[in-house]
């Protein structure tokens, strides 16, 4: 049976996420082993090009608008300032730049088209580009995919069942639709989720379910450990356990093999060794810079310090094509 599965059963994954951990962590670092080079790992780089001030209540967000979380708001960047920061990611050895707006969906105006604009610009540059500006209709994707955008990050969050108590200003089928519109026009899907947002193990597995049974795997998955930030209903969260976390990455990287699974927010609070823990289990992806999008990240030098440490090499940029055309084409 081929190891890239879409039918995955509720079953199956309960059975592969409830197993012995260790056991679990040798199946997710064999199976990521036959399919990826894991020395490597991709760096991407995140920017918020417009902050704060959004009408939705999700409610982890230091960005949304009806809670006191002490973000300034912050109107779309110009264009000169995006490309300046990417190019000192690039610099710093990303291969991935991710622009945020705290949108609850694009709007067909003036500040789109700046958008499209800075999509071209960091495209130019030679970095895979990638976007996450909320809700997206068909025609608006593809606007994005002629300016040359790589990937789209939507997260799922988490399950079907809990969204509706994270979420309420929006819906589940919202979000899976705007996937689809992405998938639709040909630019590659970033989708996962947060966890320590009060969901059960259940939560966890329904969500990997979902993931893992889109007609096609996204072909990035961040998994995100809550941030939780004073003012946000979700403020007084427990920390995310790191056997939490390795456990989610281990079953993320055997339903989907092929995946980047990125460790993404939560990674100021663990150690070098949590992180190497979350590596071994089959992550093959960090957010690098000292932020985020609004709140912190260790910096590019301590990065680079756990990679020597830990024998890791960043992934080159648009990796997929030119293994196909050196494959398929001989170039
Ligand atoms: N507004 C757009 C949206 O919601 O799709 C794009 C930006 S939004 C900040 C992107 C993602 O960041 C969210 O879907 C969520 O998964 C993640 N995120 C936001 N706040 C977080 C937090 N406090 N801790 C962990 N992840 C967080
Ligand atoms: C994702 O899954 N995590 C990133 C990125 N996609 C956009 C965002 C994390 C945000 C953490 C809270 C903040 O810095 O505002
Ligand atoms: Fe707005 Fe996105 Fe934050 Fe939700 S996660 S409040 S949509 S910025």
């Amino acid at each position: 049976m081929s190891d890239i599965r879409n039918n995955w059963s509720l079953g199956e994954i309960r059975e592969i996420y409830n197993a012995p951990l260790l056991e679990l962590i040798y199946k997710a670092a064999s199976l990521h082993r036959q399919h990826n080079d894991t020395a490597e790992v991709q760096v991407c780089t995140l920017l918020s090009i417009k902050t704060g001030g959004c009408s939705e209540d999700c409610a982890y967000c230091p960005q949304a608008a009806r809670y006191n979380t002490g973000v300034d708001v912050q109107a779309l960047m110009k264009k000169e300032e995006v490309l300046a920061y990417a190019q000192k990611a690039k610099d710093a050895g990303s291969t991935r730049f991710c622009m945020g707006a705290a949108w609850r969906e694009v709007r067909d105006n003036r500040d789109f088209d700046r958008v499209l604009d800075m999509v071209k610009g960091v495209n130019e540059m030679g970095m895979e580009v990638c976007c996450t500006l909320g809700m997206l209709t068909e025609d608006q994707a593809q606007k994005l995919a002629d300016a040359g955008l790589y990937a789209y990050n939507h997260n799922l969050d988490t399950s079907k069942e809990h969204y509706g108590e994270i979420i309420t200003t929006r819906t589940y089928d919202d979000r899976l639709k705007t996937l689809d519109n992405v998938r639709k026009a040909g630019v590659t899907v970033c989708c996962g989720g947060i966890i320590g947002l009060g969901e059960t193990h259940e939560d966890r597995m329904g969500m990997l379910h979902t993931l893992a049974t889109l007609p096609e795997h996204p072909e990035s998955v961040p998994i995100n450990a809550l941030v939780a930030i004073k003012g946000t209903p979700l403020a007084d969260n427990p920390k995310v356990d790191i056997w939490d976390m390795v456990r989610m990455i281990a079953t993320a990287r055997i339903l989907m093999p092929k995946t980047m699974v990125r460790l993404s927010a939560g990674r100021t609070d663990m150690s070098v060794s949590e992180q190497a823990l979350c590596f071994m289990a089959g992550a093959n992806s960090i957010f690098a810079g000292d932020k985020l999008l609004t709140t912190p990240n260790p910096s590019f030098e301590e990065d680079n310090l756990m990679f020597q440490l830990l024998g890791l090499k960043p992934r080159m940029a648009f990796k997929e094509e030119k293994t196909y055309l050196r494959e398929m084409v001989g170039i």
